[in-house]
């Protein structure tokens, strides 16, 4: 089994945070109630083909109805923290003045997660922009930065004396290449130079906001999450593989990191980008960019062996099953998608013998641990930042029994081998503080629309019922002991 690692019981430190994430524009739902405006995945939504069977977030889970059930959820089952993210379009619903029932939601959110002993972990952007911020350009025009720190600032004024974990922005490199360059995601837009604007936008609303967060509230914990991978040469005498290694890594990682924690984008990235690059970069930038975190969020699901070689073939990065390419709607004149990879789309996935996920992802938790190690040892650590694993998790094919029970054996395993992998890591020394697993619902899961269940507990999405799968009750031990045993058993 993948969870045999030398047969011992793995112990993590005694503070780890054990919790689940989830992400509002994929669970709330009541996408127009008390003052709620569209975001970008509402107008995306309704793009002929852009999500699998033509699904919205107007329902998702209701957990905007049912959020007290949910905190209560999450207490039964043992969970010390959880992340979630505020809606911009909720607390400011056309990209300025805050709206208080927007923020009221939250307010009660956070209370109830309180008295459940529950600590919030924040995130104030996971990808749903206002749409009439969108309407002025969206992340390509620079005063969306400024905007979004009139956000944060609105947000913390209602929160911030309950909620101490502050996160600016969700896997920028989401909203950047899959939203503007590639097309899968919201605005669907494909343009190059608009995805490194938006990039860099981004980045800068990041810096901006944790400016404005330090001088609003010297104590609390500030970071952002980043979405990183692995990437191994198929031939690693290959100088053509090697060097789709290093574009991958630039583009994945390091065009993250490098700002963030040395205040400059990486020269390598700058000469492959040359030809797209947008002049945006004023003076000031990167200093205000590489603002000090005390929590660099690390999400991680998969990794990949590349070649730039011709003759091996392979996989077109970022291709997306057929079926989401049309949105399974055989509608001819539906939304088209291509490579978010921007100056790598030459580069080209080889299967491995690894297992897979349902979104076909392969499954290697050893690059989780080695991913740690190296940002702990080249990013973090010199900075004086602590990791936060805060999302992994996959999603399988459930099958409900006749009660509508889920035994997901590969879910628990999944989860096991890289909650090992991230024991390894902090044996060898790296300064990892907590893992939330993603995701505690089944969800609304992007241009996949509802067709992938990510969830440690089911979602019956006729009757909005929720069920913990057996990976949930697992996981609730190993989190009430800090203890994850031999073969992943508890
Ligand atoms: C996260 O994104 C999101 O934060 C969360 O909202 C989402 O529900 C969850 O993960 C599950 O998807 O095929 O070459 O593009 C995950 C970001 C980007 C990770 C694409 C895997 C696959 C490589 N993902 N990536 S490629």
């Amino acid at each position: 089994s993948t969870t045999a690692r030398g047969g011992v019981v793995r112990r993590f430190p005694a503070d780890f945070l054990w919790g689940s994430a989830t992400a509002a524009f994929q669970i709330e739902g009541a996408a127009w109630e008390d003052g709620r405006a569209d975001s970008i995945w509402d107008a995306f939504a309704r793009v002929p083909g852009a999500v699998v069977g033509g699904d919205d977030g107007s329902v998702a889970t209701d957990h905007y109805h049912r959020y007290a059930a949910d905190v209560e959820l999450m207490a039964e089952l043992g969970l010390g923290a959880y992340r979630f993210s505020t809606s911009w379009a909720r607390i400011c619903p056309d990209g300025g003045a805050p709206n208080r029932a927007g923020l009221d939601f939250y307010s009660r959110l956070v209370d109830a997660l309180l008295e459940a002993g529950i600590t919030p972990w924040l995130t104030l952007y996971h990808w749903d922009l206002p749409q009439t911020l969108e309407e002025q350009g969206g992340w390509t025009n620079r005063d969306v930065a400024q905007l979004f720190v009139d956000y944060a600032l609105a947000t913390h004024e209602a929160l911030g004396d309950r909620v101490r974990h502050w996160t600016t922005l969700n896997e920028p490199w989401c909203s950047a290449f899959l939203g503007y360059a590639g097309g899968q995601h919201a605005p669907g837009r494909r343009d190059d130079s608009a995805a490194l604007a938006a990039l860099h936008h981004l980045l800068l609303a990041h810096g901006l906001g944790i400016t404005a967060l330090r001088e609003r509230d010297a104590d609390a914990s500030l970071g952002i999450t980043l979405n990183h991978s692995h990437f191994w040469p198929a031939d690693p005498d290959s100088a053509a593989d090697l060097d789709a290694v290093r574009r991958m890594d630039a583009l994945q990682n390091r065009l993250f990191l490098d700002p963030i924690f040395r205040g400059s984008y990486p020269a390598d990235a700058l000469v492959d980008l040359a030809d797209v690059w947008p002049d945006v970069v004023r003076d000031g930038d990167l200093a205000t960019i590489a603002a000090p975190i005390d929590v660099l969020g690390v999400n991680y699901y998969t990794a990949s062996v590349v070649t730039a070689d011709g003759v091996r073939g392979g996989v077109s990065l970022g291709d997306v099953p057929s079926d989401v390419e049309d949105g399974g709607s055989g509608d001819a004149a539906a939304h088209t998608v291509r490579s978010p990879w921007v100056g790598a789309r030459d580069v080209r996935v080889v299967d491995t013998a690894a297992a897979r996920t349902a979104m076909d992802w392969e499954v290697h938790p050893d690059a989780l641990r080695d991913l740690l190690v190296r940002i702990d040892t080249e990013y973090a650590r010199p900075a004086g930042t602590a990791l936060v694993v805060t999302e992994n998790g996959a999603a399988y094919d459930d099958e409900p029994d006749s009660d509508g029970l889920v035994d997901d054996v590969e879910r628990r395993d999944y989860v096991a081998a890289h909650l090992a992998a991230v024991h390894e890591a902090i044996q060898t020394g790296a300064d990892v503080r907590g893992y939330f697993l993603w995701s505690l619902l089944d969800n609304f899961e992007w241009a996949f629309g509802y067709s992938k269940r990510f969830g440690i507990v089911r979602v019956d999405y006729d009757t909005l019922r929720r069920t913990p799968k057996g990976s949930a009750l697992w996981y609730s031990s190993v989190a009430r002991s800090g203890e994850l045993g031999v073969d992943g058993a508890r």
